[in-house]
């Protein structure tokens, strides 16, 4: 069995990058160097193994995210290989949450890509600390100082460069340390490295480099730059603290280079993930909120003698082997037949034995300490996001950010009486994956599945096909429109009937303005002299929320009203709750008709990445989607070839658009999503709605 390491050996990394940098080979050059495996596995033959899963097998690329590791100079380095695809970044968002460092790998022609890009701003906008491997070194053409300045330029990185290559293309074959300052260059067909001095060509260059280095660690602290400036030296721990230093605080970013094919240059990543990486306990108490409150912070130190606290962050559900749960403990430490508390859910759950993995292979180890991740199984009710503890100061772990669908299906069964079989299979699907949502809109009247492109649904679909065998019909999701008004108006409705005994009476005046967007709904009381009595009052007001559950244009939610209700009769015998809500119904339509009553739609804020070669098609494209372009975020410098699109553009008319916007641009862009706002829907497209809407009540 595996060792407990303790808090303070625990290294927790991600590999995060564009799809095909190599991250996958890197993850298992890095097992390979770590000892973990007789033999490097190859994406081409399908050994790889973080990409297990037999639809990463076949079609090349990683789906999932996998978990390994490594020990290490007396510690444990915890992996984990994300996919470079936009379709699966959820699994990419909740590994790097739970990573304390994060390993960027960009390719050594490439350069900065879609994907690199929008990681990069990720990563930023968090704070979070990352290293960056320029991988592929040994392809022709790499170049690692064209690279740099790339990253320089494009992202605005601030270069801490620890790796130097011996050669570029066919010839690449070691690399110089610069905090060393010694060359290592790996034993072929080992896992071994042969350490020499640098060779007398590189030296110069290997300098600069340090010296460089140097300056950066130095700002780390106004007394180490002080002594810089006074051109005193700098002792070697000095300088790795202060490097220690400025990795956690995001403030540099180091730059290794290598080849995961040829396993060049993992032991330096390995070791500088070792030396210089954060862990749990450099960055202080972690956020909770107490389970009754979500304005009650709780902060959870992350000590593993303390009170036992863990987060969710990955949830897999095997047909055999049931449902792992990976987890990274806070605070406290996670011990093999235990019982914690769901705190999400809120309730037990039972912890059998405690594992790690080796991708689909787990390892069992005694317990986790504070900052350690691992899995634990058969688990009945949590899933991912989900916070478990011991319950003696129940908590919540700040929820994963897990991005926004931009993707939907409505899905229907083929044959009446399937919808449940379908459903349960959507419904663990989701429990999954958090940014796949299959939920039933009450507006449309429709089930929706939503993820992060067509591919990604598109597995999900055919998982649901090959399991259940059971047909379903898929559709574009109707959009949830939504009306108002336009205009102040007045209206009347008298309801009065008389049928044998009892009859029903109620008169309502009405006046109705509009409201300002996302205020929903007002009722104003303003008779006088008790025409309309109180007690019939819950009457109207439900009335009108009954009314404005179907507008009268193509019956959707009328919302931003405001209804003063200012006259009115009764009768003494007669008048009842319901008919009051009966009369204030009718009176709210006359009132919609008279107000001049208008179709809104959802508006996105859009977020398109791209490739600066498509700028002008993507714009235009816009453009005949009815939207607006808010702004753009392009550098004039022409080694960067991507430009950031914010654009504000109709539901309507986004529902296929990953799929339009990848064949748009041969799959070089990709964008993100979140609802902003309703606006007016006017012309020839809400006539369209309209008239829509008026096939659909006559079926
Ligand atoms: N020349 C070269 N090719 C590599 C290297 N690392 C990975 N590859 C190839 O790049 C492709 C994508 O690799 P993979 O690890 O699946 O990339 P990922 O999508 O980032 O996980 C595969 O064909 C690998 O064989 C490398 O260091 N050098
Ligand atoms: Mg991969």
């Amino acid at each position: 069995m595996l060792k407990q390491y303790n808090s303070e050996e625990v290294r927790n990394v991600a590999i995060i990058g564009h799809g095909g940098t190599g991250k996958s080979t890197l993850f298992e050059a890095m097992l390979y160097v770590g000892g973990k495996t007789e033999a490097m596995g190859t994406a081409s033959a399908g050994t790889l193994v973080s990409d297990f899963h037999e639809t990463e097998k076949s079609k090349k690329i990683s789906i999932k995210s996998s978990l390994g590791f490594v020990e290490f100079e007396d510690g444990k380095i915890n992996i984990i290989d994300t996919p470079g695809t936009s379709d699966f970044i959820g699994e990419t968002r909740s590994a790097i949450d739970v990573a304390d460092l994060v390993i960027l790998v960009v390719d050594s022609v490439d350069g900065v890509q879609i994907e690199t890009e929008k990681s990069w701003r990720y990563l930023k906008e968090n704070n979070i600390p990352r290293i960056i491997f320029v991988n592929k070194m040994d392809k022709e053409r790499a170049s690692y100082s064209s690279v740099i300045e790339n990253l320089k330029s494009s992202l605005g990185v601030n270069v801490a460069t620890l790796c130097l290559p011996d050669a570029e293309g066919e010839k690449f074959g070691s690399v110089v340390d610069t905090i060393e300052m010694k060359m290592y260059r790996p034993k072929p067909g080992t896992r071994d490295v042969e350490v020499s001095d640098i060779p007398g060509e590189l030296v110069a260059l290997a300098e600069d480099e340090r010296n460089n280095l140097i300056e950066l660690s130095a700002e780390s602290d106004d007394k180490l730059i002080e002594k810089y400036l006074e051109g005193e030296e700098l002792s070697e721990d000095e300088i790795k603290q202060g490097l220690k230093s400025q990795l956690k605080d995001a403030k540099l970013t180091p730059v290794i280079c290598g080849s995961s094919e040829n396993v060049i240059g993992i032991k330096n990543l390995l070791k500088v993930i070792s030396g210089f990486a954060p862990n749990i306990l450099s960055f202080g108490d972690v956020e909770g909120y107490s389970v009754d409150d979500p304005e009650s912070k709780i902060a959870v130190k992350p000590d593993s003698n303390g009170d036992f606290s863990a987060i969710v962050w990955k949830t897999s559900i095997d047909q055999y082997a049931g449902r792992f749960n990976f987890v990274k403990v806070i605070s406290g430490t996670l011990s093999h037949d235990s019982e914690v508390l769901n705190s999400t859910a809120s309730v037990k759950e039972r912890i059998g034995k405690v594992y790690t993995m080796e991708g689909d292979k787990q390892v069992e180890v005694p317990a986790l300490s504070a900052g350690d991740i691992g899995v634990v199984v058969k688990l009945e009710k949590t899933t991912t996001g989900d916070t478990l503890c011991d319950g003696k100061t129940p908590v919540i772990l700040p929820l994963l950010n897990v991005p926004h669908p931009v993707f939907s299906y409505s899905v229907e069964p083929a044959k009446k009486g399937d919808e449940d079989k379908i459903g349960q299979f959507l419904q663990k699907a989701a429990e999954e994956d958090a940014t796949v949502t299959y939920v039933f809109n009450p507006e449309t009247a429709e089930t929706v599945l939503s993820g992060m492109g067509e591919m990604h649904l598109n597995l999900i679909l055919d998982a649901l096909k090959e399991k259940t065998k059971l047909d379903f019909i898929t559709n574009v999701p109707k959009v949830a429109y939504r009306e108002t008004i336009t205009n102040k108006a007045e209206a009347n409705y008298k309801h009065k009937k008389q049928s044998g005994g009892h009859g029903q009476y109620g008169e309502v005046h009405i006046r109705v303005m509009p409201l300002e967007r996302g205020t929903g709904f007002e009722f104003k009381d303003s008779i006088v002299g008790g025409v309309v009595p109180k007690q019939f009052l819950p009457g109207v007001e439900k009335g009108l929320k009954e009314g404005m559950v179907e507008g009268i244009l193509a019956g959707y939610p009328v919302v931003d009203i405001s209804v003063e209700l200012f006259d009115g009769s009764y009768h003494p015998v007669d008048s009842s709750e319901m008919s009051f809500k009966i009369a204030a119904r009718h009176a709210l339509k006359v009132a919609l008709d008279k107000g001049r009553s208008q179709l809104l739609e959802p508006i996105m804020d859009v977020d398109i990445f791209s490739d600066k070669d498509y700028m002008g098609d993507i714009m235009s494209d816009i453009t005949s989607r009815r939207g607006r372009v808010m702004g753009m975020d392009s550098k004039d410098d022409s080694s960067s070839s991507i430009s950031v699109i914010k654009a504000q553009i109709p539901q309507s008319e986004m529902l296929r658009y990953s799929t339009d916007l990848r064949s748009m641009t041969s799959g070089k862009a990709s964008f993100e999503m979140t609802f902003s706002h309703y606006a007016p829907l006017t012309g020839k497209e809400a006539e369209k709605v309209i008239a829509e809407g008026a096939k659909e009540t006559q079926k």
